[in-house]
């Protein structure tokens, strides 16, 4: 089976699934042991593996020793070219769509697509959408493209609807790591009522409340990073929360 058919098995099951965000560059070895265990112990579905930027060249070894720690999927989450190695399971093959630079939406994954074809890893086509939580992202420098800002529903829904049309199989929505607010139960659910392919919601998301809300407002998919790499004691809760048909 694959990653993909294994993640929307989770969601139909336990209601919606969870992710934990690893940024490979900001983690010593002993704690990528230790969050990448407690996240094996935790109920945590699958690991996303990538940030936007890399300040050291390690991402390769550090990829290959979360992969030799987990039981669970490590998935890569892009942030370019360079941080792809043979270590994940799979990857989200995204596009930046709710920007207009040409080098997000097709340039870096063209420049991918020879190396993940030999590389052999399962892709899982994927409409990235930013949206602007407040803080600035690291994402929105480095793609050099525009947050959608929160309010604008009608500008996300149409942006979400046409990455369903254009055949991505999941929608991102991103309001980015340490976001002051993460993605409104509102737009969660106004994209929930037009598009019909799993939403994955990502960003300032701190506590298992509002999980549990935003995936009742029609998120698929919940990501949290920064509260972990804070406190990696915290999954089992957020698990909980997430998977609200247990
Ligand atoms: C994944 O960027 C997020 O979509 C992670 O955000 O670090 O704020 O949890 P946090």
């Amino acid at each position: 089976m694959s990653i993909f058919t294994d993640l929307i098995t989770t969601v139909s099951k336990k209601g919606a699934a969870y992710v934990v965000l690893i940024d490979p560059d900001r983690n010593d070895e002993g704690s990528i042991q230790d969050r990448v265990q407690k996240a094996n112990n935790s109920g945590v579905d699958a690991l996303f593996v990538g940030g936007s930027l890399m300040m050291d060249s390690k991402c390769k070894e550090r990829v290959k020793s979360i992969k030799s720690y987990s039981n669970i999927p490590v998935i890569f989450f892009p942030g370019g070219v360079g941080q792809l190695n043979p270590y994940y399971d799979a990857m989200l093959f995204m596009s930046v769509i709710s920007g207009r630079n040409p080098h997000y939406l097709i340039g870096e994954q063209v420049i991918a697509a020879p190396l993940v074809k030999d590389m052999g890893i399962e892709t899982i086509p994927t409409g990235y959408i930013l949206i602007d939580g407040g803080a600035g992202s690291t994402v929105e420098f480095m793609s050099g493209t525009r947050p959608i800002p929160m309010d604008r529903v009608d500008v996300t829904v149409a942006h979400a609807l046409a990455g369903q049309y254009l055949g991505m199989k999941l929608i991102y929505l991103e309001a980015g790591s340490g976001a002051n607010y993460p993605v409104s139960s509102h737009l969660i659910k106004a994209v929930n009522d037009v598009i019909d392919v799993p939403m994955i919601v990502g960003g300032g998301i701190r506590t298992p409340e509002v999980a549990a809300e935003l995936v009742h407002s029609g998120a698929s998919i919940i990501v949290t990073g920064t509260v972990i790499e804070d406190d990696a004691s915290r999954m089992k809760e957020f698990s909980d929360a997430i998977h609200w048909r247990e």
